[in-house]
């Protein structure tokens, strides 16, 4: 099935949407158009029994997502500005706390908001060929799609200080990896099949598993251990009422692992 967007070719097969950003002529970057988009697809995608896990990535081989729209954003008012912010904040929250998986193919430069939308993804695979950075303060503003909170918490402070106050410092694939924002790197041509190769992988799994999981993961790290260990226990407690337990725990005992099929309840 595939959903009609001007700046997104999205398209759900085997289980997988595919969400790629399609403004190949300005890398992929995020104007306030393509971010209410992105915000609809997520939906779109969150409502797709069909859809179990999601993948993002930009077209084109040379970019990811070059940023928020430099174009729209040089003569935008304050609340211009703030709507665009806003905008983005719900979209880049749908995608942080949607419960199916989510997987970002970085196959070229991710800057700004685009290193910050790869950072709400569960997961981060990059190309040899990808660039992270975060330039928003060579252009007079700091990043303000969730940088300065999720870059400190995926690395550390002093790595998040110094790409942001570095503005221009990009830093490849690998060293992306090093610092905690990348799972894997691989060659651009395998980038889309090791992606898909994943997404499959997590769909041998519960996917009502994957979501308490993730709740309890997200939600945890933003709170305090004793609350974060209250909460798993609570959900895992939770996971005990499902369908997906009792066929997993059986398949098991039953030595018939391959066979199982979980509904998601
Ligand atoms: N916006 C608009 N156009 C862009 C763009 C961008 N971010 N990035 C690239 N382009 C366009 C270029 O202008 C060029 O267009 P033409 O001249 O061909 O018409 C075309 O894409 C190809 O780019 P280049 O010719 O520059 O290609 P190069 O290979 O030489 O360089 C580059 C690639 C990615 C290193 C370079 O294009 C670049 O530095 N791009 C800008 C990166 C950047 O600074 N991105 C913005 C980061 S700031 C907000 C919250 C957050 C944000 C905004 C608002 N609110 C709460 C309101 C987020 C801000 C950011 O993301």
């Amino acid at each position: 099935m595939a959903y009609e967007f001007k700046n997104l070719l999205v398209e759900v097969a085997d289980g997988i949407a595919v969400v790629t950003i399609n403004r190949p002529k300005s890398l992929n970057a995020l104007n306030s158009e393509t971010l209410a988009e992105l915000d609809a697809a997520f939906a779109a995608i969150e409502a797709d029994p069909e859809a179990k896990v999601l993948i993002l990535t930009g077209s084109g081989e040379k970019s990811f997502v070059a940023g928020a729209d430099i174009s729209e954003m040089v003569n935008a008012s304050a609340p211009e500005g703030r709507t665009m912010g806003l905008l983005a904040r719900v979209a880049f929250k749908r995608l942080e706390d949607m419960e199916k998986p989510t997987i970002a193919a970085v196959n070229g430069f991710a800057l700004g908001g685009g290193c910050e939308i790869s950072m709400a993804c569960d997961i981060t695979l990059a190309s040899d060929n990808a660039k992270f950075g975060q330039p928003e303060a060579g252009l007079g503003i700091l990043p303000g799609f969730g940088g300065t909170q999720r870059l400190p918490r995926l690395t550390n402070k002093k790595i998040a200080k110094e790409l942001i106050f570095g503005a221009d410092i990009m830093i490849s694939a690998d060293e992306a990896m090093r610092i905690g924002l990348v799972n894997h790197v691989y060659p651009q041509a395998e980038l889309m099949d090791e992606a898909k190769k994943l997404a499959k992988h997590f769909m041998l799994s519960s996917p009502y598993s994957i979501a308490l999981a993730k709740q309890a993961i997200n939600v945890g790290l933003d709170t305090d251990i004793d609350a974060g260990l209250k909460l798993e226990a609570n959900l895992f407690g939770l996971s005990f009422a499902t369908a997906d337990k009792k066929e997993g725990m059986t398949c098991f005992l039953e030595k018939r692992m391959k066979e199982r099929k979980f509904i998601g309840k």
